[in-house]
């Protein structure tokens, strides 16, 4: 009899190209789908040409334009008339500026139960909500994928979330992913998948299982997921594709490599405290907090249902003069059903902001609130100067929760705040907005690539030397994400498809040193903390530094995507073998690295200046180390 399986383990099956089910040993998966967003796209497709084949090798490949839709200048429309023409040449779905935020519209559109779906971007996860095991990796590695080539990870622990119960009150799904987020940290899921189960689960609607997938990304977790059943099955049929479904769960006897349990009925609004999701704390506690901005939408919160229980509670209201609100639907399908129901102008009529519906002051791109200012806001990340205002304090919340605090000017008890409204369902046919995509055409050879003068050519790294000597150029604590790296926002995102320009804002909010410094020795090291590169799936943090010459990065543990996208632009990542090295390293010291006696998983003894050595180890495949000894993943692949 077949052994009895997880769903994760039952989609890896299906999908297995190589390596065995083992947690921890590299496995590669067929990929059945790809998105792209223009932040991360316009990088990724320059290697997809660079790979140099004529058309898309997977089932559907997605192009979004949602992250720098401001536009100020001609970079990011010369980005975005790029992203137009390579999706026509190379057979693939564009989705032009104000569609709507990917991951929204790829979960509305296009995700399907039991597919692999590998996005450059972080919060990838979300189609997890309708059954996909959709993983969030970088620009490169889904060039590969979108070539044919398997995605290579570990094989993840596989983590059964049991749900027991059923929310009540004022508590909602983005309540339940912060609990999550409280209990198991911001590294927390590193190596792990979480997959959702329990009889809670019934109780949950596929846009608020989308919530908590979406969010899982903030543990570190290669993804989560949801079973496919009869919530999923009535969310595709109203999304306007009931072929789609297929029903997916795990066999009755599965078993799991550790188990967490959350009892819905126990659970109280909640928010993050500034400045990591993970710092969870009480809306009750908050009572009394000056609230300056309150912020709904962004790929966590920003479906219909989100959107139509803030206008229930809005409807006939003002909110508090003391207090912005700025409310972003998801996509234009979610903005539709709220015209056709008049939910609209609730929302108008309250003094909140409509945005287009993108990213925007998720990422920092417009709606930076007051110096110092407390936000309330629905997203998924809180990390310092991310909302654009260096000292604003942002607290991550539910719908719920930051419509009251713009109603109230302030975090109250939830006690105090009546009956809550009726939890929403879709409407039986959602508005179709398929006709907004471009679908590419059978041929595209005869398509011409435009580009601007903003996307400048590839850089080919060299082979990794023999013997690495430099010094440390920066030392950083622990959870230091991708937006301490290579910060967002609207300027320096502008940069994204221009690495020589983009590189002069590396750690610039950390140390605005830091560029002149390691120009100055002519490249070197950086030494991190734990969960080093958490975050953002952006590889400008790797692609830049390497730019820069960083050829090493010695930590104490290092996030998963940020650890492949350091492999596959030839940086080492080092792990320290005694975690007390960490203190006697200080930033300035002179490395001598033996890279040419480095082997997978095994220690090396680095040469410090003044006769000391550290040992460092690695956790690196074969493979993984013949890409940084080739200068990185392309110098592997190339056909152009
Ligand atoms: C984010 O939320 O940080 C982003 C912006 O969506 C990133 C992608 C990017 O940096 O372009 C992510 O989550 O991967
Ligand atoms: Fe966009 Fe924010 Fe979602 Fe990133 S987390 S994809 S910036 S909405």
């Amino acid at each position: 009899m077949a052994k009895a399986r997880n769903l994760t383990q039952k989609i890896i099956a299906q999908h297995l190209v190589s390596g065995k089910m083992v947690p921890g040993g590299e496995i590669g998966l067929r990929i059945d789908q790809t998105l792209t967003q223009d932040a991360t796209g316009t990088m990724a497709y320059l290697q997809f040409e660079a790979i140099g084949i004529p058309r898309v090798r997977t089932e559907l490949s997605v192009s979004y334009v949602d992250h720098n839709t401001l536009q100020t200048g001609f970079r990011n429309a010369d980005d975005h008339r790029y992203l137009r023409s390579i999706a026509a040449k190379y057979g693939i779905v564009f989705s032009p500026a104000g569609t709507g935020i990917c991951h929204q519209l790829h979960l509305e559109n296009f995700a399907k139960p039991g597919k692999t779906l590998i996005g450059s971007d972080s919060h990838t996860p979300t189609a997890g909500g309708v059954g996909a095991l959709a993983i969030g990796a970088g620009g490169l590695s889904v060039a590969l994928a979108m070539a044919g080539e398997p995605y290579m990870l570990p094989m993840p622990k596989v983590v059964r979330v049991l749900l027991t119960g059923q929310l009540t009150g004022w508590a909602s799904a983005k309540d339940i992913i912060l609990r999550l987020l409280g209990m198991l940290t911001v590294k927390g899921g590193v190596g792990k998948v979480m997959e959702f189960s329990g009889p809670g689960v019934a109780t949950l609607t596929v846009p608020e299982r989308a919530t908590i997938t979406n969010m899982g990304a903030e543990l570190g977790a290669t993804t989560s997921i949801f079973p496919s059943d009869g919530q999923t099955k009535k969310f595709l049929a109203r999304m306007g594709r009931p072929e789609d479904f297929v029903a997916m769960s795990a066999d009755p006897k599965a078993t799991y490599d550790e188990e967490v349990e959350i009892d819905l009925s126990a659970l109280e609004p909640l928010a993050a405290a500034p400045h990591m999701p993970d710092r969870m704390v009480p809306i009750r506690e908050l009572d009394g907090m000056k609230v300056d901005q309150a912020a709904i939408g962004s790929c966590t919160n920003s479906s219909y249902i989100d959107m139509k229980a803030t206008a229930q509670i809005l409807k006939g209201k003002r909110i508090n003069p003391g207090t912005d609100l700025l409310i972003a639907p998801g996509s234009k399908q979610v903005l539709k059903m709220l015209a056709t129901e008049g939910l609209l102008d609730p929302l108008w009529d309250s003094g909140a902001r409509i945005l287009e519906c993108a990213c925007g002051p998720c990422i920092g791109i417009g709606g930076s609130p007051v110096s110092k200012g407390v936000c309330a806001r629905t997203f998924n990340r809180n990390f310092e100067g991310r909302s654009g205002t260096q000292d604003a304090q942002v607290y991550l919340v539910s719908p719920l929760t930051a419509v009251n605090a713009a109603l109230n000017g302030k975090f109250t008890d939830p006690a105090t705040w009546g009956e809550p409204p009726v939890k929403a369902e879709l409407p039986r046919k959602a508005p179709g907005i398929r006709q907004l995509f471009l679908f590419p055409p059978e041929d595209g050879a005869n398509v011409e690539i435009l580009r601007g003068p903003n996307i400048v050519a590839l850089e080919r790294f060299g082979t990794l030397e023999a013997t690495l000597e430099g010094r440390v150029a920066l030392k950083v604590g622990d959870n230091i994400t991708t937006d301490h790296i290579m910060p967002a926002g609207a300027a320096i995102m502008a940069l994204r498809s221009n690495i020589p320009a983009i590189s002069e804002h590396v750690f610039g909010k950390v140390d605005p040193e830091f560029v002149g410094r390691i120009k100055n020795l002519g490249g070197g090291f950086i030494l991190g903390g734990e969960n080093y590169g958490q975050g953002s799936s952006r590889e400008h943090a790797a692609l830049a530094p390497r730019h820069l010459g960083v050829r090493a990065v010695i930590v104490k543990s290092l996030a998963r995507i940020h650890r492949a996208n350091l492999i596959n632009f030839g940086i080492l990542p080092l792990l320290l073998a005694d975690k007390a090295d960490y203190d006697i390293l200080a930033q300035g010291a002179k490395l001598t690295i033996p890279a040419s006696d480095l082997k997978p998983g095994k220690p090396l003894d680095l040469a410090v200046e003044g006769g000391k050595k550290v040992t460092v180890t690695n956790d690196l495949t074969a493979k993984e180390l013949e890409i940084i000894q080739s200068g990185g993943l392309l110098n592997t692949v190339r056909l152009a």
